[in-house]
C-alpha cells in the first residue's frame, strides 16, 4: 500500500484511497499531507504540554490554521507548496520547543527531516494506519477531520479580523489528544462532542466576522446569464478575496462571477455595489471540468475544491490563494498586510473572450438567519395554519457519485406543504428545480455556504423558543444532509453537540467510521444512513 487516506466521502470502495486518491491526489501529496499533520500534531503536543498562552502565539496559529486547510480534500495539490509548509511548520515547532518546558516529548514534536526523501520516509509511519487499533483510529480521524474544518471556517473569520483563542486552544487540545495513547475510546468519544462544541463555535465566530464586515444576507435575485465582456471567475469559499477582488476590477471593465460556494457572496449587502458582480457561473465543484472550458476566462480558486484540470489551457487560467494550491498554477500570497495582487489574472482576463453562456436566468437566496427571522411571523402562521407541514434540512455537501442523484429526486418528490432548509453546495442538486413557494415563502431557503449551517441551527432553536418547546427534535424538521469533506464534519458534529437527533447522513456513511464507532453514533444520536427515495421519503416525513 502506497498511500492511505479515507477522510472523504469519495474514499476508495469507501474504505481508503490506497494507491491514489479518487480526487486526484498523488502519493506523494498524501504522504506530506500526513507528515504536515502530524508535525501539527507535535506542535499541538508542545502547545498543551508546555503550557503556552496560546493568544500569545499569533504567527503560529495561523499557520497552525492554514496548513490544516491545505490538507482538506480538493484544497491543495501542490507538493512543492506543501513541502515548504512542513518545513515552516517544523522552524515553528522548534522555535516553541525552545521556549517550553516540558520533558519526555513524543516524536512529533522531536523528529527532525531534511530532504524530500526523508519526509516521505518519515511519513510512512505517522499516517492513519499508524493507529493499529481501529476503534480508536476512527475516533482519531474523525477529531482530526472535525479540526481541519474547524481550521478552515477559523481562517476564514480570521481573514476578516476575527479570532477566538478558545477556539485555536482547543485545536491544540484535539489535536494532541490524536496522539495520546493513554485515552480510552470513550474520552474521545467525548472529545468528539467537544469538537462539535467548538464547531458551533467557530461557525458563530465566523458568522458574525462576515454579517459584521459584509451586513446581513437578505433575499437576493442572482443571475445566472452572462454579459459580454471579459471576466474572472471566483471559487471557494473566502469573502475576503471576492472584496479585494472586485475592488481591483472594479472600473476595469473586467467583470467578476461567482462560482461554486462563491455563490452566497451575493446575498451580502456590501457586494450589491459593485456592478461589475455580474451573476454565479455554474453549478457545484464537480462540474468545473467543462464549466470552466466554457468560461474562457482567468479562475481564482480561494479554497477547495479543485478538481485537477483535463488540459494545459485550462490549467494556465487557474490561479489559487491562500490553503489552495495545485501545481503549475499561479499562487497569489498576501503581503504583510493582507493584500493580494491580482493584477496579472485581470490583465489576462482582458486578453481571452468572454464565457460562454450555459444557463440563462436567476435563482433567489439569501435566507440566513436574520432574514428568515425577520419573516418569522408569516413562517410561524405557515405552520400553525399547516401550510407548511415540514421543514428538510438539507444542507452539506455535493459531489461526483451518481447516488446523489437521490437528493435531487428527494427533493422533487417532497410533497408542496414542505420546505427545504439548504446551506453548502448541496443545493445545486436542486437549486434549479421549480419547486414553487408557500404564501411567498420559496420551498427551497438557501442560507448560505456550509459554514452558514449555523444559521440554519440558529432557525431551528428559535422555532424551538417561538413553539415553546424542551427539545429541538419536537420541530417539525427532518434532516437528510449529504456530506463530502472535512467541513461538513465539522457542521455534523456541530449539529450533534446542540443535540439534533436522526440526522440521515449520505450518501454513504464515512469510511472512516468503524463498525463499532458507527454503532455508538447509531445509538446516542440516531444518525443512519439514506436509503430509497420512497422509504426515505415515508420515513421523514411521518
Ligand atoms: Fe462544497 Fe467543496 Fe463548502 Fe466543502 S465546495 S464540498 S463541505 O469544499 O466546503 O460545501
Ligand atoms: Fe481519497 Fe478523499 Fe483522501 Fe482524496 S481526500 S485521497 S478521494 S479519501
Amino acid at each position: 500500500m502506497s498511500m492511505f487516506c479515507y477522510q472523504c466521502q469519495e474514499t476508495g470502495g469507501n474504505k481508503g484511497c490506497t494507491v491514489k486518491g479518487v480526487c486526484g491526489k498523488n502519493e506523494e501529496v498524501a504522504k506530506l499531507q500526513d507528515l504536515l499533520t502530524y508535525t501539527l500534531k507535535g506542535i499541538s503536543i508542545l502547545a498543551v504540554k508546555g503550557k503556552a498562552d496560546v493568544s500569545r502565539l499569533d504567527k503560529m496559529n495561523k499557520e497552525v490554521l492554514k496548513s490544516l486547510f491545505m490538507t482538506i480534500t480538493n484544497a491543495n495539490f501542490d507538493d512543492g507548496h506543501i513541502e515548504e509548509q512542513i518545513r515552516k511548520m517544523i522552524a515553528l515547532r522548534d522555535e516553541l520547543k525552545n521556549s517550553v518546558h516540558a520533558d519526555g516529548l513524543h516524536d512529533a514534536a522531536v523528529f527532525t527531516v531534511e530532504s524530500r526523501e526523508s519526509m516521505l520516509e518519515k511519513a510512512a509511519s505517522v499516517g492513519v494506519l499508524s493507529t493499529g487499533n481501529e476503534d480508536i483510529r476512527s475516533l482519531r480521524e474523525m477529531i482530526v477531520y472535525g479540526v481541519k474544518g474547524m481550521a478552515a471556517y477559523a481562517e476564514h473569520a480570521w481573514n476578516i479580523g476575527k479570532k477566538d483563542p478558545a477556539v485555536t486552544a482547543f485545536i491544540y487540545e484535539a489535536l494532541a489528544a490524536t496522539l495520546d495513547d493513554s485515552l480510552t475510546a470513550d474520552e474521545l468519544v467525548a472529545m468528539t462532542l467537544k469538537t462539535g462544541e467548538h464547531g458551533v463555535k467557530v461557525m458563530a465566530l465566523l458568522d458574525g466576522a462576515h454579517t459584521g464586515r459584509f451586513g446581513n444576507p437578505e433575499i437576493t435575485k442572482v443571475n445566472i446569464g452572462v454579459r459580454k465582456n471579459p471576466a474572472v471567475l471566483i471559487s471557494g469559499h473566502d469573502l475576503t478575496d471576492l472584496e479585494q477582488l472586485l475592488e481591483q476590477t472594479k472600473g476595469t471593465g473586467v467583470d467578476v462571477y461567482t462560482h461554486g460556494e462563491m455563490l452566497p457572496a451575493h446575498y451580502y449587502p456590501a457586494f450589491k455595489k459593485y456592478d461589475n458582480l455580474v451573476g454565479n457561473y455554474g453549478n457545484s465543484w464537480w462540474k468545473q471540468l467543462d464549466e470552466f472550458v466554457s468560461f474562457r476566462g482567468p479562475i481564482l480558486f480561494t479554497t477547495n475544491c479543485i478538481v485537477p484540470p483535463r488540459s494545459e489551457e485550462v490549467r494556465g487560467r487557474i490561479f489559487t490563494t491562500g490553503a489552495a494550491g495545485y501545481p503549475g498554477c499561479k499562487h497569489i500570497d498576501a503581503d504583510e498586510n493582507g493584500k493580494k495582487d491580482f493584477s496579472e489574472m485581470i490583465a489576462l482576463a482582458k486578453t481571452l473572450p468572454s464565457p460562454e453562456p450555459i444557463e440563462t436566468g436567476s435563482i433567489v437566496g439569501g435566507f440566513a438567519h436574520h432574514q428568515v427571522l425577520a419573516l418569522a411571523d408569516k413562517v410561524v402562521d405557515a405552520v400553525k395554519s399547516g401550510a407548511i407541514r415540514k421543514f428538510f434540512v438539507m444542507a452539506g455537501c455535493d459531489g461526483r457519485m451518481k447516488s446523489r442523484e437521490y437528493y435531487t429526486e428527494f427533493a422533487r418528490r417532497l410533497p408542496k406543504d414542505t420546505v427545504i432548509l439548504t446551506a453548502g453546495c448541496a443545493k445545486y442538486r436542486y437549486n434549479k428545480l421549480d419547486l414553487g413557494s408557500i404564501g411567498g415563502i420559496p420551498r427551497v431557503l438557501d442560507a448560505g455556504q456550509c459554514n452558514d449551517s449555523y444559521s440554519l441551527a440558529v432557525i431551528a432553536l428559535k422555532l424551538k423558543e417561538v413553539f415553546g418547546l424542551e427539545d429541538i427534535n419536537k420541530l417539525p424538521i427532518a434532516y437528510n444532509i449529504a456530506w463530502y469533506e472535512q467541513k461538513a464534519v465539522i457542521v455534523l458534529l456541530a449539529l450533534l453537540y446542540l443535540g439534533v437527533k436522526n440526522i440521515h447522513l449520505g450518501p454513504t456513511l464515512p469510511g472512516f467510521l468503524s463498525p463499532h464507532v458507527a454503532k455508538v453514533l447509531v445509538e446516542k444520536f440516531g444518525i443512519a444512513g439514506i436509503g430509497t427515495v420512497e422509504d426515505d421519503l415515508r420515513l421523514l416525513l411521518a
